[in-house]
């Protein structure tokens, strides 16, 4: 199989750290790739552009996060990543929502400073705090302990926040994210997919 990837990404993250810690290294090859670039090497197999995209060895593509977890869970491994319960499932889907909020902020930060909405960047700004703030809750509870999508979803995200979205200053007033954080980054596949700045 391979897994397009682009290393800025943080949803292909969340499936390159999955494919590690489901030891899966051995049957996904990473091939990166360009985005919103007509000459991009996924294309031809992921007319929608966006990574992660996953190609099986039928040719088959699969795009979208969740479904590429669910297949490598299906692959042998050794570690499922999506969770079934109520519980883990609800702490997985609380962590996308922020983690698409964040990909909007950033979009717009991308734009040239006249073509921003200001509209856009306050309801984002007041979602990721809202959903912080939850989450701050949650690790103090005991939750995002289990090493499941929720898991790499929030390592994924913070990680993001630490390298190109570095105007959300997530720490501030989060001591257990931090200490969350810290743990989380000492894993090797954190470590290994580490992206590079951005300058956001
Ligand atoms: N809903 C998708 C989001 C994936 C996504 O937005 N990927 C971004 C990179 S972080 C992308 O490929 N953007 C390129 C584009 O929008 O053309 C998922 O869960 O995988």
């Amino acid at each position: 199989m391979r897994l397009f990837y682009h290393p800025g990404s943080p949803y292909a993250r969340i499936c390159r750290m999955a494919v590690r810690e489901a030891g899966l290294a051995g049957k996904v090859a990473e091939v990166e790739t360009t985005l919103r670039d007509p000459a991009a090497v996924m294309l031809p197999h992921n007319p929608v552009g966006r990574v992660p995209a996953l190609v099986l060895d039928d040719g088959t593509t699969l795009t979208e996060t969740s479904l590429v977890l669910a297949w490598l869970d299906s692959c042998d491994a050794e570690r499922p990543m999506l969770p079934l319960d109520p519980k883990g499932l609800a702490a997985y889907g609380r962590v996308l929502g922020l983690l698409d909020g964040i990909a909007v902020w950033n979009r717009e930060l991308r734009r040239p400073e006249h073509e921003r909405s200001p509209g856009v960047i306050a309801l984002e700004i007041g979602r990721a705090a809202r959903v912080l703030d939850a989450l701050e809750a949650d690790v103090a509870a005991g939750g995002y302990e289990r090493l499941d999508a929720g898991w790499l979803a929030l390592a994924a995200t913070l990680g993001y926040g630490e390298r190109r979205h570095t105007v959300w200053d997530w720490r501030a007033a989060h001591p257990r994210l931090q200490a969350w954080f810290e743990r989380a980054a000492a894993r090797d596949a954190f470590r290994d997919t580490v992206p590079p700045p951005s300058g956001l």
